[in-house]
């Protein structure tokens, strides 16, 4: 079907209106609602958008069937059975708001706002509906803030401190790059629309280079697959630095004109030599040195950072050590040369306008997300107590650490949970009330990305089922519920899309709200692909203007820059940082934790599962089929030692938890590591699931989560786990 590039085509019955994708992933693909009679028949990506292509993911294919799907939360309900049962009635939206009133009311008279923490990350990506969907009505409330650092703060943290704010080397400008670094990301898997520039540059002679612990579908489609340790990509990263040095290979002009800190980097550097390189990471030395030749000489050069290499203690350090590498050797001088983290930085977002940090009282604590369980359990002594949980636009049981805890914590009698969500999944089935929120095709948002340089706006095409209402709308009715008469909530979501961006701002020059409404999509003004190449003359947003080597943000102490530039910046004092980047060992490895590895000798990666996006479409049956059960993937002779089968179901554990999956017996995975995908749900898996064995713990730069960073053992089990208990419960 051919499509002008009008708001709303209509032949016959059939009317296309234009959207976005709602999720977390960097693609963020234009999408085309087909809507006949009221009702959405198909959903199909724009085949004008220069990154969708026409195309969308496995996970969004049947996009219809995911709004039309038969366990849909359609209205709001209450709990009738025991916590975690996951037994309701449905009220009114009057009653669920009565209820929220009066418990609340009872909280703040006893304990004060701060009893209340809300609980949100990225299940939606929109403006008004995504992260920061309620910061203000929180903040108005007064209550706990919530630190959510599920991912990228780490990575954000690290690249402010190395190249600011940049939205950095654009992913279409990678056709345009001879040589390209994929380090720690799955992109035919989590990133498949940016893939097609990579090989384009392929087609003209560029080398895929990817970097990481599993032969993944991506790795097997690379020149060059360098299998690495998790969480040693910073001992890789320095040898670089060491071998771009020793080997004569540094651009000493950009150096001297864009850089600061090079003598201090180069003297940090001297402690990773490729054999010392080796030792930690399993990387031959000789491939550290041919690695760094080439990239240093490949020029223009790309790397493609991804989030898993933050997923452990040292993993914003290794990301500080990554992004110095492309000044070092110039090549932000090319257009195609450069790196890539998340070009979010980019958009004209008004994040104080739509979170209100001048709404939190002062001296109101913040509590990190990543903590939930330890906050709840009272393993962290808090004062007050939390008395309430309002989770919405996450699944903190499933994608958060310490699953056992965080169970333990949602059990208590005295705090009362509150979910909004699509469906009852593994943390609504513990909640008190569960409140039903629209879909994508049923609501207005703008969508900024991740992974392009295109804003998009996405418009309702249908009706919202029974009593769905968006987050924009949830928040604007308990403002209301609490008596809040700020103008905040007055506003349609319109009014707010239109007061939350800055339209005056360079990058949305020719852009308005209504030429939006009429194209869908636009690409920001900030260069085009085939000559973007923003640091060529340095330029970068950092306090000096220079790829710092040595950062000068690290003076002020500790900080973290959340993913989308919000009112959690620097609000986080506290520890001193490494001006110089460096390798920080995990907390957990044979290498760095020998004791804890004698009874525990695996480590363990849970990377994103390709056909659910995190924990959303895993009650899907099409989806479950095509990504099969938690499987454990485990090395050969580590099975073998273990005298484990292929197929056989098999206990992954350690201190914190288990759980369990059929065995898959392959060398995609290294000796010493197993691997099971994050996202299914407990009662689609074998009780527990991956994030069981995950730490409580941050990394150490921008708090992030260390997913990459446990240590395990894998048994054979006689019998399936199905319904083992989780431990701690
Ligand atoms: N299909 C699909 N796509 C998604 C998502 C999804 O759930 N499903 N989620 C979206 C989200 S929220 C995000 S953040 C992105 C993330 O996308 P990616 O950055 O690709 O993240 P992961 O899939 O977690 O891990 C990518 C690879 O990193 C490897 N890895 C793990 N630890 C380390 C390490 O320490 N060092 C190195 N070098 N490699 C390591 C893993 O083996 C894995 O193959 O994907 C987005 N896209
Ligand atoms: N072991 C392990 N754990 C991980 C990771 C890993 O790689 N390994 N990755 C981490 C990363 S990168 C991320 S980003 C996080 C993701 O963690 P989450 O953001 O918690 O993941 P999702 O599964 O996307 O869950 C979001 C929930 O929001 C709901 N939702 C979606 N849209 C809306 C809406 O409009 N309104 C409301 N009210 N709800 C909505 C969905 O139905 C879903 O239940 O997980 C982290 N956890
Ligand atoms: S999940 Fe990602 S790849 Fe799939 S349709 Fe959405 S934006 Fe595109
Ligand atoms: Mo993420």
């Amino acid at each position: 079907m051919t499509l002008a590039r009008d708001p709303e085509t209509t032949r016959r019955d059939l009317t296309i209106v234009r959207g976005a994708c709602p999720h977390d992933c960097p693609d963020t693909c234009a999408m085309l609602y087909h809507v006949e009679d009221g009702r959405l028949v198909d959903v199909t990506g724009d085949p004008e958008h220069p990154m969708t292509r026409g195309g969308l993911c496995v996970k969004l294919k049947d996009f219809p069937e995911h709004h039309y799907q038969a366990d849909r939360l359609l209205h709001p309900m209450r709990r009738v059975g025991p916590k975690g049962a996951g037994e309701f009635e449905r009220i009114t939206w009057g009653e669920a708001l009565d209820d929220i009133r009066a418990r609340w009311t009872d909280i703040i008279a006893e304990h004060g706002p701060q009893a209340i923490m809300p609980h949100a990350y990225l299940g939606h990506q929109g403006v008004i509906n995504g992260l920061t969907a309620g910061d203000a009505f929180f903040n108005r409330l007064g209550a706990t803030v919530a630190e959510k650092t599920y991912c990228e703060s780490g990575s954000s943290t690290a690249w402010h401190m190395t190249v600011g704010g940049t939205g950095g080397l654009d992913i279409e400008s990678m056709a345009y790059a001879k040589y390209i670094v994929v380090w720690g990301m799955n992109m035919t898997s989590t990133n498949l629309h940016g893939w097609p520039f990579l090989l384009e540059a392929r087609r003209k002679g560029a080398k895929i280079v990817v970097i990481d612990p599993v032969r993944t579908r991506t790795a097997r489609q690379a020149d060059w697959h360098i299998r690495i340790r998790p969480g040693t990509d910073g001992a890789l990263a320095m040898g670089l630095i060491h071998e771009i040095v020793v080997q004569g290979l540094v651009d000493t002009d950009y150096v001297e004109r864009h850089t600061v800190g090079f003598d201090e980097l180069a003297e940090r550097a001297v402690h990773y030599p490729p054999e010392r390189v080796e030792e930690i990471t399993g990387v031959p030395a000789e491939d550290v040195r041919v690695l760094a030749r080439e990239y240093a000489t490949t020029q223009p050069a790309a790397i493609r950072q991804g989030v898993a290499i933050e997923r452990s203690r040292g993993g914003g350090q290794a990301i500080r050590a990554i992004t110095c590498l492309p000044a070092l050797v110039g090549a932000w001088r090319y257009v195609g040369g450069g790196t890539m983290e998340m070009p979010i930085w980019e958009f004209p977002t008004k994040f104080d306008a739509i979170c209100m940090p001048q709404w939190i009282p002062e001296g109101t604590r913040v509590i990190n997300e990543l903590d939930l369980g330890m906050a709840l359990t009272g393993e962290m002594e808090l004062d007050p107590p939390i008395r309430s949980l309002f989770v919405y636009n996450s699944n903190p049981v499933s994608q958060g650490p310490a699953q056992a805890k965080t169970m333990a914590g949602l059990m208590r009698d005295d705090l009362f949970t509150v979910v909004s969500d699509h469906f009852v999944n593994d943390t609504a089935k513990f909640a008190d009330l569960v409140l039903p929120a629209t879909m994508q095709a049923e609501q207005l948002d703008i969508m900024v990305t991740w992974g392009h340089l295109y804003i998009s706006l996405n418009q309702p095409a249908i009706d919202p089922p029974g009593e769905c209402v968006p987050n924009s709308e949830l928040f604007r009715r308990l403002a209301r519920t609490m008596g809040f008469t700020d103008d905040y909530w007055d506003r349609t979501d319109e009014q707010m899309l239109r007061d939350f961006h800055d339209w005056d701002a360079p990058a949305l020059r020719g852009i308005t709200y209504d030429s939006l409404k009429e194209t869908g999509w636009a690409r920001l003004d900030v260069g085009l692909p085939h000559e973007r190449a923003p640091h060529a003359e340095g330029n970068f947003p950092t306090p000096s203007g220079k790829c710092e080597f040595r950062s000068s943000l690290a003076e002020g102490g500790n900080f973290v820059v959340p993913v989308w530039r919000s009112m959690y910046e620097a609000m986080q004092p506290g520890d001193e940082l490494d001006p110089l980047p460096d390798y920080v060992p995990p907390f957990e490895s044979p290498g760095s934790a020998p004791e804890l590895a004698k009874r525990y000798p695996l480590s363990i990666v849970s990377p994103k599962p390709h056909a659910f996006l995190n924990s959303q479409y895993a009650n899907a049956e099409s989806k479950q089929r095509a990504q099969g059960d938690q499987r454990v993937w485990i090395h050969p002779e580590d099975a073998a030692e273990r005298g484990i089968v292929d197929g056989e179901i098999v206990r992954v554990f350690n201190d914190r938890g288990q759980f369990s999956g059929p065995a898959v017996l392959d060398d995609v995975v290294m000796k010493g590591l197993v691997m099971a995908h994050v996202g299914h749900w407990q009662d689609k898996a074998s009780g527990c699931t991956v994030n069981s064995i995950t730490a409580d713990r941050h990394n150490q730069l921008g708090n992030a989560g260390v997913y990459s960073d446990n240590l395990v053992e894998v048994e054979r089990v006689a019998t399936d786990l199905t319904q083992t208990p989780p431990a701690g419960l």
